[in-house]
């Protein structure tokens, strides 16, 4: 038996290629996401070079991107904010923008991160993107290199030695794990 789980301390970037496809729409606010993921992946290490930034009009249009993205990335990070306001519209482009990104992950195994705000109001939203609510773009690219890592390590049927699980969902218990071997 073995445990897979990364640390944030081993959020190394270097070599990892990073796809970030953000939305248009609620520009200010996706703005503020996309600098925030960009400084966590300078400062984990990942070069200018291996991060693509795409833009799109809405988070509707963020799944077409970031299937494109996984061809040739390690992880992409889609980032969106959608206001409820009050239009019913909101559900439909949140919930197929969230359908979406998770199709495009399990169908290409590319971790495809979900920095998308779905929030009441614009204040809310403004809050989770660095105000009293943290940082979702920071997180979302955070998330992206620990998954990169993970599935590398996962590949390489590696043992981690991170301490972050203690079992309770983030580890992978390599019994399950692919090319982990049993015995
Ligand atoms: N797109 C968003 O990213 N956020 C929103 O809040 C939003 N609202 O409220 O409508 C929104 N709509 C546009 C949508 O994503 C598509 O771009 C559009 O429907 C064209 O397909």
């Amino acid at each position: 038996m073995g445990e897979y789980a990364l640390g944030e301390a081993e959020l190394d970037g270097h070599g990892l290629r990073i796809g970030i496809v953000v939305s248009r729409f609620n520009r200010s606010v996706t703005r503020a996401l996309l600098d925030g993921a960009r400084q966590t992946l300078a400062r984990a290490g990942v070069a200018d070079d291996d991060v693509t930034v795409v833009w799109v009009p809405g988070a509707f249009e963020l799944p077409v991107v970031a299937a494109r993205l996984a061809a040739s990335h390690d992880a992409v990070v889609a980032l969106g904010a959608v206001i409820r306001g009050e239009t019913p519209h909101f559900d439909y482009v949140a919930g197929e923008c969230a359908r979406g990104l998770a199709e495009v992950a399990l169908r290409t195994g590319v971790p495809v991160i979900f920095g998308v705000l779905t929030t009441d109001t614009l204040d809310q939203a403004w809050a989770r993107a660095g105000g009293a609510e943290g940082h979702k773009g920071r997180e979302a690219a955070a998330g992206a290199l620990e998954m990169a890592r993970l599935l590398r390590r996962l590949d390489a049927g590696e043992r981690g030695g991170g301490d972050a699980g203690g079992g309770d969902g983030d580890g992978l218990d390599a019994g399950s794990a692919p090319g982990a071997g049993g015995g």
